[in-house]
């Protein structure tokens, strides 16, 4: 992993995001996906299953939150379009400490995609590919960005390996990407997270209480999580039972169980962390060196 020493090498790594950012869009096109506009401020956003600085504003006297992920708006623009990705702007101002693990910004932007009647499997699947899709991009359209920053990148084989959380947990204890990602080679799932450890949008599965639908990937070499999915919980008694047995009161999601209530469509997707796959594909040692305008946990002189 390597540091940036100078503007020539910061040039490099934002061609290759820039890249990644059209190759990316250019998949999923493909695919059928239409494009939407990102959310910024909301009544409601993802209630994240860890403690972060309060994003709140005062819009027109009311408290919106800015948005910490669009989970709840892709399910119901799926209402509306079959297929959508959003290349996301997310604020969750994590604490100062994390700055220290090198894969933490305070505002970073994930590209976010939704699929009608999808099932986890189908968008397993549907994230090997787009991975592979935009390193071959990359490797194709940036040869020699990748050759400056040194970073020896290659095509992993589909299908990736599918680690149950179980598996991984007894394997190198918890949390255990860090462990698990230097172990790797290529990138790799991880599955079936437990209930009480995830948001209450992921899909329980029904055949095994307390057992999600949902999963990550891990990078290899190190870097840790790429992104985070699953198939969601759609009906709304479901959403209710979710959400009582994790402490939130209906209230603070009620303008989304009204439109739980009307329908929403059964779902899966994920996000993936732009800055995040940046710092994976050019082998950067820390996040902050993967966007201009960086915010590192607790770094109040950030522009
Ligand atoms: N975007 C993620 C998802 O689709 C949620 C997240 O970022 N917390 O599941």
């Amino acid at each position: 992993m390597i540091r940036l020493s100078c503007e020539q090498d910061r040039v490099a790594v934002l061609r290759i995001q820039s890249e990644v950012l059209a190759a990316a869009s250019a998949f999923l096109r493909r695919k059928g996906f239409l494009e939407i506009l990102p959310v910024l401020l909301s009544p409601m956003t993802d209630p994240l299953h860890h403690e972060t600085y309060s994003s709140v504003v005062d819009y027109y006297g009311v408290p919106y939150q800015l948005t910490k992920s669009m989970i709840f708006h892709k399910q119901i623009a799926l209402r509306t379009l079959p297929r959508i990705f959003c290349f996301s702007p997310n604020v969750r101002m994590e604490p100062a400490e994390r700055a220290a693990a090198g894969r933490y910004l305070a505002e970073f932007v994930q590209l976010d995609l939704e699929v009608r009647d999808a099932t986890r499997a189908e968008v397993l699947g549907l994230g090997e590919r787009l991975l592979v899709a935009v390193l071959e991009a990359v490797l194709e359209n940036c040869g020699e960005d990748l050759a400056r920053l040194g970073r020896d990148l290659r095509v992993p084989r589909i299908p990736f390996e599918r680690i149950p959380y179980a598996e991984a947990a007894a394997r190198h204890g918890e949390p255990f990407d860090d462990a698990l990602s230097r172990t790797l080679s290529e990138p790799a799932w991880v599955i079936d997270f437990p209930r009480p450890i995830r948001e209450f949008y992921d899909r329980e599965d029904p055949a095994r209480p307390d057992v999600l639908l949902d999963m990550d990937l891990v990078y290899p070499q190190g870097f840790g999580e790429a992104l985070s999915g699953g198939q969601r919980e759609h009906e709304p008694k479901r959403i209710r039972d979710r959400l009582r047995r994790d402490g939130i009161p209906e209230a603070r999601f009620a303008a989304y169980l009204k439109i739980a209530d009307r329908g929403l469509p059964r779902s899966a997707g994920f996000g993936i962390g732009i800055e995040r796959l940046t710092r994976f594909i050019a082998g950067l040692e820390r996040i902050e060196d993967a966007r201009l305008f960086a915010k590192v946990p607790g770094d109040t002189a950030a522009l």
